[in-house]
């Protein structure tokens, strides 16, 4: 349920000292998140400065026909004065340790997140669930069976549709996906139950340091909700918190949501509950089984019941851009992972193949060490071929393991991949890096290769 007005103004009040009246607050960012900001605020009636850096941020549009009266500044933050702010809300996007938001924090402006004012606002249970790999596929996987057990049930976050515009009267569960960016600028979270998926190496250029990435994933965890933990990954198992007794899930260990085997397949089992065989799984891969698990474990413990959830995850086909077969093609499969934006993604896809892979990497590599990826390809991949503005690092570091080839396009990369691919050969674009020196996002990097592909066929 969304909370009173008047409850809602006295936790931000108690909180952050945040006040209508007396703050004046500094909204920084106007993409999703900040233009969801602003309709919160300004349902409470709060000044309000909005910035952007970019000369045409791209809500701008909607703002202005929402909002025609809003104080708007863009360009370069060092033109702007924050001095003026007493509490800042910075979009995920951009970076904590930018010159002007620094000096403004150690100057005692208050940093609030979106994440913040959304958990201030609703007394509905919250699952929030983060981790490197798997997050949107959890999220989602959670909202198919919060919907089959009859919950109103609202997801988001990181997902898409920022967290503040999720709020309504009526919802019974909110399903949070959240990435570190969030996370680092969080403080009252407070979920119901949260998870670590997992911890590969990600956002690096942002974080600087792997310590420091996970770190700001663990704020997850934050108050005194239930843990939801992954057995099988170290540093996962290290954020167990004492006096608070994880619920694990494991690919390998008897715990917890966990995997056994019963007359010759493999289950889903908890408590020696065997809730339903891995092959009614729909969607392929290892990971998947891990995901479906870690679901599992979060809707338990706001209560779904398990038969229902089981239901929801038979029917559940997966999401786009995620390990999804494009088309068989004269005897070569052709897969599309271009959700594979960092090394974890990449290792998981390729675990899931025997030696025949032809593989299509690169674009931004966000200052992960490209070396973690040279045994998975050495074991899975017979040929590489590599793109975008870090396709050189990968090439130093998977050092002439397999045969490699640089392509200055898609449509490059898939002819040439048509060339050199033979019978019973799967051709996986799974980047291992970020889509943002050459696309818009992912999905149009995913969108791109697809269309190479069914180019071939004509
Ligand atoms: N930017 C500027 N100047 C500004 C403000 C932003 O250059 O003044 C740039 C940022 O550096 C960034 C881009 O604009 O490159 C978008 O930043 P934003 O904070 O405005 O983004 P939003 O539109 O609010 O979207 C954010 C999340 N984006 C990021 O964290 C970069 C979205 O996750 C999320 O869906 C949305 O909030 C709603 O919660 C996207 C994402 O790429 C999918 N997330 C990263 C990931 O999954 O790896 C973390
Ligand atoms: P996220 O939201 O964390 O980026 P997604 O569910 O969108 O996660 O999947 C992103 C990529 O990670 C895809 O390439 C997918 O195949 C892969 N993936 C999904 N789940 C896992 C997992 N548990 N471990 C490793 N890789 C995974």
């Amino acid at each position: 349920m969304r909370l009173a007005d008047n409850i809602v103004l006295r936790q931000l009040e108690q909180s952050f000292g945040l006040n209508p009246e007396r703050s004046s607050v500094f909204v920084v960012g106007l993409g999703a998140t900040g233009l969801s900001i602003v309709r919160f605020l300004s349902h409470y009636y709060f000044k309000f400065t909005l910035i952007d850096s970019r000369t045409q941020p791209p809500m701008l549009e909607r703002l202005l026909g929402e909002f025609p009266a809003v104080k708007l500044i863009t360009g370069d933050f060092k033109s702007i004065d924050f001095s003026e702010a007493t509490h800042l809300i910075v979009s995920p996007g951009i970076a904590l340790d930018q010159p002007e938001i620094k000096a403004a924090c150690l100057n005692g402006t208050v940093l609030v997140s979106d994440i913040d004012l959304f958990a201030l606002s609703t007394n509905a249970p919250i699952i929030a669930i983060t981790g490197s790999n798997g997050k949107s596929t959890v999220t989602t996987m959670l909202g198919k069976m919060g919907q089959a057990a009859d919950k109103k049930t609202v997801i988001g976050g990181n997902l898409g549709t920022a967290a503040l515009d999720l709020l309504i009267e009526n919802a019974e569960l909110y399903v949070l996906e959240l990435s570190s960016f969030q996370l680092e600028r969080t403080h009252v979270l407070n979920a119901t139950v949260a998870t670590v998926l997992n911890i590969s190496a990600d956002h690096l250029d942002r974080h600087k340091t792997p310590e420091i990435y996970s770190l700001e994933k663990e704020k997850v965890f934050r108050g005194n909700g239930r843990m939801v933990l992954n057995a099988d990954d170290p540093e996962v198992v290290n954020m167990a918190i004492q006096g608070r007794k994880p619920l694990w899930f494991s690919l390998c260990k008897p715990l917890g949501f966990h995997l056994a085997s019963k007359e010759n397949c493999d289950y889903l089992v908890y408590n020696n509950n065997y809730l339903m065989p891995c092959n009614d799984l729909p969607l392929e891969g290892k990971h998947n089984k891990a995901n479906a698990l870690a679901a599992l474990a979060l809707g338990y413990e706001v209560g779904l019941d398990l038969n229902k959830m089981c239901l929801a995850l038979k029917k559940f086909k997966g999401l786009e851009h995620r390990m999804q077969t494009v088309v068989k093609i004269k005897g070569v499969h052709w897969v599309n992972d271009s959700k594979a934006t960092n090394i974890g993604s990449c290792i998981a896809a390729l675990n899931g193949y025997d030696d025949k892979v032809i593989l299509l990497a690169g674009g931004d590599a966000k200052g992960a060490d490209m070396n973690e990826l040279q045994l998975s390809v050495r074991k899975n991949v017979k040929h590489i071929i590599l793109m975008g503005q870090d396709a050189k690092l990968i090439e130093q570091a998977l050092n002439n393991c397999v045969p490699l080839y640089h392509a200055d396009s898609m449509q490059a990369a898939v002819l040439f991949a048509a060339k050199i691919a033979r019978v019973g050969d799967t051709v996986l674009l799974s980047p291992a890096c970020a889509s943002m020196d050459q696309y818009k996002n992912y999905q149009q990097r995913g969108d791109c290769f697809v269309a190479a592909v069914m180019a071939l066929e004509t």
